[in-house]
């Protein structure tokens, strides 16, 4: 695996000098977001990062390896929708690096890479989750199963009510992934603060979830869930959200849409149908969960 794996030369000195260090998935650039926003926001995720103190590991899998940090223009490649990119979970992640297919990393290939090259924290939009209709698809995102095996701090805004996000807790419990509510004790749904799924854990500082997180590593537990819900001014109303989601889950049944191809699908109606109005909200709520995810960094190379 050694020669798989290759480090930008700043995250590499990063490591060595114990400079905090915040992972970024790909997925969501190549597969999440509308071209020009991708790109904006991939710059702004480094951008908060660096302000913060951090070095931003932005992770992929290029010519056959699994890159931890890319460069600006490697970044900018995973903005377009070149043809040949592929979205690699886990059950893709060899076959991505055997083929040497450009890969962009899910949050559950991204959580493998992290644990790979020793990152412990990693910001992202939303996770994915248990899908509705999940007793006749089986449609379950590795995300989940990602959280069960790899050692890792995961900041997300919750998950789209486009999943069964009450099952996707349910399976959480299961896992024994600690879902934390950082200020919140409820599990935010991405475009909305507005959530009626009660969480038990909640943290008030960087502080106390880098306490939390280090206790849970020492008793052999893995993944964590951070969850944060996006800025009261950038939040969308509940009820309209509710009918663009009906609308979009109805198209995908309509157009038969499964497997890999779901929650892009799902993503890019839910844009179609709010007239881009969950932009705003999607800037809002990452550049949010980078921040923080940088201050928990900070507090773990700190602690
Ligand atoms: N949820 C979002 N936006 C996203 C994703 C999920 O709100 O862009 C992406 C993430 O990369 C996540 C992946 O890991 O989709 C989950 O895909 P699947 O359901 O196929 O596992
Ligand atoms: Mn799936």
């Amino acid at each position: 695996m050694k020669n798989a794996l290759v480090m930008g030369q700043e995250v590499e000195q990063a490591l060595s000098r114990g400079i905090p260090i915040v992972a970024y998935e790909t997925t969501i650039l190549s597969f999440g977001l509308p071209e020009p926003m991708n790109r904006e926001v991939a710059e702004l995720c480094e951008k908060v990062a660096r302000e913060a103190g951090c070095v931003p590991a932005t992770l992929a899998i290029l010519d056959g390896q699994v890159k931890i940090g890319l460069t600006k223009e490697e970044i900018l490649f995973f903005c377009t929708r070149a043809p040949h990119i592929v979205k690699v979970n886990l059950q893709n992640f060899a076959a991505a690096l055997a083929r040497r297919q450009p890969g962009a990393l899910t949050v559950a290939a991204s959580m493998k890479a992290c644990a790979l090259a020793g990152l412990r924290v990693f910001a992202t939009g939303g996770i994915g989750g248990v899908h509705r209709g999940y007793a006749q698809t089986l449609d379950i995102s590795s995300d989940l199963r990602a959280l069960a095996e790899f050692p890792v701090v995961v900041v997300s805004a919750g998950a789209k009510s486009i999943l069964d996000v009450g099952a996707t807790l349910e399976v959480l419990e299961t896992l024994g992934v600690p879902v934390i509510g950082y200020r919140t004790d409820r599990f935010p749904l991405f475009f909305t603060a507005e959530s009626p799924y009660r969480l038990d854990i909640v943290c008030d500082s960087p502080d106390e979830v880098a306490a939390l997180a280090r206790i849970h590593f020492a008793c052999g537990g893995k993944g964590l869930l951070v969850v944060t819900p996006v800025p009261a001014d950038a939040s969308i109303p509940m009820v309209e959200l509710e009918n663009w989601i009906e609308k979009a889950l109805a198209d995908a049944a309509a157009n038969n849409v499964s497997g890999k191809a779901v929650t892009p699908y799902l993503l890019e109606r839910l844009e179609m149908l709010s007239q881009g109005r969950t932009l705003a909200a999607n800037r809002a709520l990452i550049e949010n969960n980078a921040r923080l995810a940088a201050a928990i960094a900070q507090a773990l190379v700190n602690g």
